[in-house]
C-alpha cells in the first residue's frame, strides 16, 4: 500500500509539470509595465487604448487593444494592467462598463509551431466570467473558436480540433485572443500556453505500468 502510494506521488510529481510544460506563448512575466484604461463616452474620454511591447512569446511581440463596449455615466473606467513583477495580466471593469481586451501575437522570422493539441489560457481568478475568442491564421486563411470562461480560477482550453474551418497549427502566422467581459467583471490571467497532451498521457501510461509491475511482483 505504501509503495503504491509512493508511486502515485512520484507519478503526480511527473504529471504536474508535464501538464503545463507546453510552449509558452505569454507568461506576462517579461516586457514593460503596460497600464491601459478607457472610459465611457459620457465622460468624454478615449474609447480605446492600445500598447505594444516585447512579450515572452517566441520571437514575438504582444499588441494590446482595450475597448469599452458600452458604458453609462461619468468617470466609469475599464483597465488592463501588465506588470512583470506580478507575472500576470489584471483586468477590471467598473460598474456599467463592458470591456473587450484584444491580445495579438505576431511571429517574426518563422511561423509558430504550436505543438500539443490545444492552447490554454490560465485564469488565476474571475468574478463574472467572460467570453473568449481565439483566432489563428496559417497563411491560407483564418479560423476561430469561442468559449465561455466560467467564474473562478480555471484553465480554458482551445483544442485545435474545435477551430473552424481548421488551421495548420504547426505553421501559424498569427494569433489573436479577444476577451469580452461583462459590466463589473474582473479577472487575472497568469499564462497562455500550449499543452502537450500526448506527453501527459505517456507519463500516465508509464505510472500505470509501474503499478502493474509492483502488483504482479506481489502476487508472485
Ligand atoms: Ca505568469
Ligand atoms: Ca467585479
Amino acid at each position: 500500500m505504501k509503495a503504491s502510494a509512493g508511486i502515485l506521488v512520484i507519478c503526480a510529481l511527473f504529471l504536474a509539470p508535464a501538464a503545463h510544460a507546453g510552449l509558452i506563448i505569454d507568461e506576462f512575466d517579461s516586457g514593460a509595465i503596460v497600464d491601459l484604461s478607457t472610459r465611457s463616452a459620457g465622460a468624454g474620454g478615449p474609447t480605446s487604448d492600445s500598447a505594444s511591447c516585447a512579450a515572452s512569446v517566441l520571437g514575438g511581440t504582444r499588441n494590446v487593444l482595450l475597448k469599452y463596449d458600452s458604458g453609462t455615466g461619468y468617470e466609469k473606467y475599464n483597465r488592463a494592467t501588465f506588470d512583470p513583477a506580478d507575472g500576470f495580466m489584471s483586468f477590471s471593469n467598473d460598474t456599467d462598463m463592458d470591456g473587450t481586451l484584444t491580445l495579438t501575437y505576431s511571429f517574426s522570422a518563422t511561423n509558430f509551431a504550436a505543438g500539443g493539441d490545444r492552447i490554454q489560457i490560465a485564469f488565476l481568478g474571475s468574478d463574472l466570467g467572460s467570453t473568449v475568442t481565439m483566432t489563428v491564421g496559417d497563411g491560407a486563411g483564418v479560423s476561430s473558436l469561442s468559449h465561455l470562461s466560467p467564474s473562478g480560477p480555471n484553465d480554458l482550453d482551445f483544442y485545435y480540433s474545435g477551430f473552424s474551418p481548421g488551421a495548420d497549427f504547426h505553421a501559424l502566422t498569427s494569433l489573436k485572443i479577444e476577451i469580452a467581459s461583462a459590466a463589473s467583471g474582473d479577472y487575472d490571467i497568469t499564462a497562455i500556453q500550449t499543452v502537450p497532451e500526448p506527453a501527459t498521457l505517456a507519463v500516465l501510461g508509464l505510472g500505470g505500468g509501474i503499478l502493474g509491475l509492483i502488483r504482479r511482483r506481489r502476487i508472485a
